[in-house]
């Protein structure tokens, strides 16, 4: 039947999900939503038929008609949520990060590998992005030969006020390490970050834009610049140097307009807008592996691999020093 999905966290990405499994998705429907403010619950809930609302995720978790749960609140309330699930052996689709650090991370794989399967998939959606699912099969292919380099952009327009340095990383490089093991398929082994003389645009405390390098097990070098506050927009890209070839994706040629003495086109303003199509693919895809019984996607180990990155990432931008990447070996669970 129709899934049932409580949807914990109602901010920017937990309010678009709500809207997307309502209104564009197929056989799931929005049975409870959470938020610590009981008014921003009550507002989310009543665009929904029949949705309850709740300020704590594990009386959602426990309401009639809930099947599942989407976990979109921030980093920090992750690891408690996902504990709370797993009491109840509810399948999980929770967005990036998994938890903030490696020792919350591995405390849900542990758990996660105690239920006996996998629950949870986890929400890095460059995945299931057209582009971006084009560049693996192609590299995948192996056409190119070996990629030797990966260079990447990552802009935001601008973040909340509440935004820190550490959050660059563990909140926006954490897709690059996540797309870069994907793509790659090989781990992260250090990291290294480089702060320019910060824009005079950028707001306090940020130093921003940074350039984030990686280092890999098979010897490539992946370069992630960082630019919280561009102002102009919203771009994600990635050009995969190879062998043979060069593939690049994410510039976003929807369409192109020449005008007098001017060539071009969009630029996304945000996350919601330029993925808006992967999401929509991520939650279908998990709606439907959940409906046959089944977890599919980016798993908590590549959650807690990413989280371990970030970890030495955030060592690496307090301290300016190459940090190599401490990481537990692959359970066979994961395999
Ligand atoms: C945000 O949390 C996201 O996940 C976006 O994809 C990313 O571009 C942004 O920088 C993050 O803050």
């Amino acid at each position: 039947g129709t899934l049932g999905v409580a949807v914990i966290g109602t901010g920017k990405m937990g309010a678009d999900h709500v809207r997307r499994i309502n209104e564009v998705i197929s056989g799931a429907r929005v049975a409870a939503v959470v938020d610590i403010d009981e008014a921003r619950a009550k507002a989310v809930a009543d665009t929904a038929d029949g949705c309850q609302a709740f300020t704590d995720p594990a009386a959602a978790m426990a309401a009639p008609g809930v099947d599942a749960v989407l976990i979109a609140s921030p980093g920090p309330a992750h690891e408690a949520a996902l504990l709370s699930a797993f009491e109840r052996d509810l399948p999980v689709l929770c967005e990036k990060p998994l938890t903030p650090d490696s020792a919350s991370a591995l405390r849900v794989l542990e758990a996660e590998q105690k239920l006996g399967h996998r629950r949870v998939q986890v929400g890095f959606m460059r995945r299931y992005d057209t582009e971006f699912m084009k560049l693996k099969a192609l590299l995948a292919g192996g056409e190119l030969g070996r990629p030797l380099l990966l260079h990447c952009r990552h802009r935001n327009a601008s973040v909340h006020s509440y935004f820190t340095n550490e959050m660059m990383i563990t909140d926006s490089v954490v897709h690059e390490m996540d797309q870069s093991r994907w793509l790659l398929e090989q781990e992260i082994t250090a990291v290294t970050v480089l702060k320019p003389t910060p824009s005079s645009l950028s707001p306090e405390p940020l130093s921003d834009p940074q350039l984030v390098v990686f280092e890999t097990t098979g010897g490539a070098i992946v370069d992630v610049e960082i630019f919280a506050t561009c102002g102009f927009g919203y771009q994600v890209q990635a050009e995969a140097v190879c062998e043979r070839g060069t593939a690049r994706v994410g510039d976003a040629h929807g369409m192109l307009v020449n005008r007098p003495g001017t060539w071009g086109g969009e630029i996304a303003p945000d996350f919601v807008a330029r993925f808006e199509e992967a999401y929509d693919r991520e939650v279908q895809a998990w709606v439907d592996a959940t409906r046959r019984g089944e977890v599919e996607g980016p798993s908590v180990w590549d959650g807690y691999a990413a989280t371990a990155v970030s970890e030495a990432g955030v060592r690496a931008q307090a301290t300016g020093e190459r940090t190599a990447v401490e990481m537990i070996e692959r359970p066979a669970f994961y395999s």
